[in-house]
């Protein structure tokens, strides 16, 4: 098979990409190593930036979003029995949007045979080949079968495991990375939220977040060593910790029920550079991780995939080779801030297991300053939302 662009992962970021190129009438095909009910069942983000929305509102598939995406005008800092509320809308003019991840993949999955994107799933043994040439091309296998694609350029938007950052020789990249002494465990149930707003706790015995997808739906998260395990925390155990570290007001209202999905996942800053070696551009997971403290990391797969279909448009469109050669700075200035954000706040409302009595009076004094100062909310709001693109 022959394309312009192939693109390997059926994730948020190549499916965005997917559709982008096609409504530019550029060729291209997407390869998912996973069936498409597997990608769909990954509970993962649940926060919108303005980008993200954009995207999907370009795209014409922003119906559900509008539809069922909450507005959240704020959200909330809290630290023992003290809450600070960010007025995100006041301090930015945005707001950001909860939709989960599995929606948008879901509204971008049920638009790609209509529109002619093909997205081929459970494709085997993906691997890249030529990639420092203007003719790379992409090989896997297909129900016992090996398969070939040529193209003039791969985008690899295969996630932290994937194959194709692998493929850039380690002469060339460099990676940048922090890996965090806990992980968070979260657990979906369908009960209302406790709050209308994201709540992120620091408490004496740890992190949470009480997130939401819907009226009728809460997303909550709690931070614990990495040594845990997920089969020691029943759902009993986990209402109860969640109440003690929101504080008595949230844990009033938290509303308890049986877990549909719960899991732990590990924290993570991760950079590789650059973002396009040759004939391959990375985008989202598969170049760089956020912790999730912040809400960052779809949303930056999101710019990404922006600043890579504006290169191949350029390139396919105007034969401007120079927006291509230019991705990787211009998509890098901006991860690079959001890995900042995501790491100041992780390190801000997470007890770590080295600090001692000094590093808490950092984050007490920091969270007092932001209590009072309309410059430190400001900073904080416009990282949130999302800095322009
Ligand atoms: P994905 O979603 O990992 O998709 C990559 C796809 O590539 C496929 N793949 C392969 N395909 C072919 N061949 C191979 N060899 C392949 N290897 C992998 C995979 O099967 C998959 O389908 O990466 P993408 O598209 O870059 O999207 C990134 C986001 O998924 C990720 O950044 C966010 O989920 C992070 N994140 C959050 N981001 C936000 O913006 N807001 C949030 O509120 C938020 N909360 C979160 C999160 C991530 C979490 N976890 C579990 C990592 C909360 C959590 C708990
Ligand atoms: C979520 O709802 O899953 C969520 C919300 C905010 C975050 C991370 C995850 O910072």
């Amino acid at each position: 098979m022959k394309t312009q662009v192939a693109i390997v992962g059926a994730g948020p970021a190549g499916l965005l990409l997917g559709h982008l190129l096609r409504a530019e009438g550029i060729d291209c095909v997407v390869v998912e190593r996973q069936t498409g009910d597997y990608v769909l069942s990954r509970i993962r983000a649940g926060v919108l930036e303005r980008i993200t929305v954009e995207l999907m509102e370009q795209l014409g598939l922003d119906v559900r979003l509008r539809a069922e995406g909450l507005v959240e005008e704020g959200f909330n800092l809290a630290d023992g029995e003290r809450l600070i509320r960010i007025d995100v809308a006041n301090l930015t003019g945005k707001t950001v949007v909860v939709y989960g991840q599995t929606e948008i993949t879901r509204d971008l999955m049920d638009a790609a045979a209509p529109r002619g994107l093909e997205v081929i799933y459970e494709a085997g043994d993906v691997a890249l080949h030529d990639i420092d040439s203007e003719a790379p091309f992409l090989t896997y296998a297909k129900d016992g079968v090996s398969q070939r694609i040529d193209a003039r350029f791969i985008v690899g938007c295969d996630g932290f495991h994937g194959p194709s950052r692998q493929a850039i020789p380690a002469s060339v990249g460099r990676s940048f990375e922090r890996v965090y002494p806990f992980g968070w465990l979260g657990i979906l149930a369908d009960v209302p939220p406790c709050n209308e707003e994201l709540i992120y706790a620091n408490h004496e015995r740890g992190f949470a977040l009480a997130s939401m997808r819907s009226h009728t739906r809460s997303r909550y998260y709690i931070d614990v060593p990495l040594t845990e395990k997920i089969e020691d925390w029943s759902d009993d155990r986990i209402w109860d910790e969640l109440a003690v570290r929101l504080g008595p007001d949230a844990a009033a209202r938290i509303t308890r029920g049986p877990s549909i999905e719960k899991s732990i996942a590990p924290l993570r800053s991760f950079v590789f550079e650059p973002m396009r070696y040759g004939s391959l551009l990375l985008c989202g997971d598969a170049a760089h991780i956020v912790p999730p403290t912040g809400a960052k990391g779809l949303n930056l797969a999101a710019s990404d995939v922006h600043y890579a279909a504006a290169a191949l448009s350029g390139f396919f469109k105007r034969g401007d080779a120079d927006a291509v050669a230019g991705y990787s700075e211009k998509a890098l200035a901006r991860v690079w801030k959001a890995e900042r954000f995501s790491w100041s706040l992780t390190k801000l409302m997470h007890r770590f297991p080295d600090d001692g009595p000094f590093e808490r009076r950092m984050q007490v004094a920091e969270l007092d300053y932001i209590a009072t100062s309309r410059a430190a909310q400001q900073t904080i709001a416009e990282n949130y939302v999302g800095l322009p693109v």
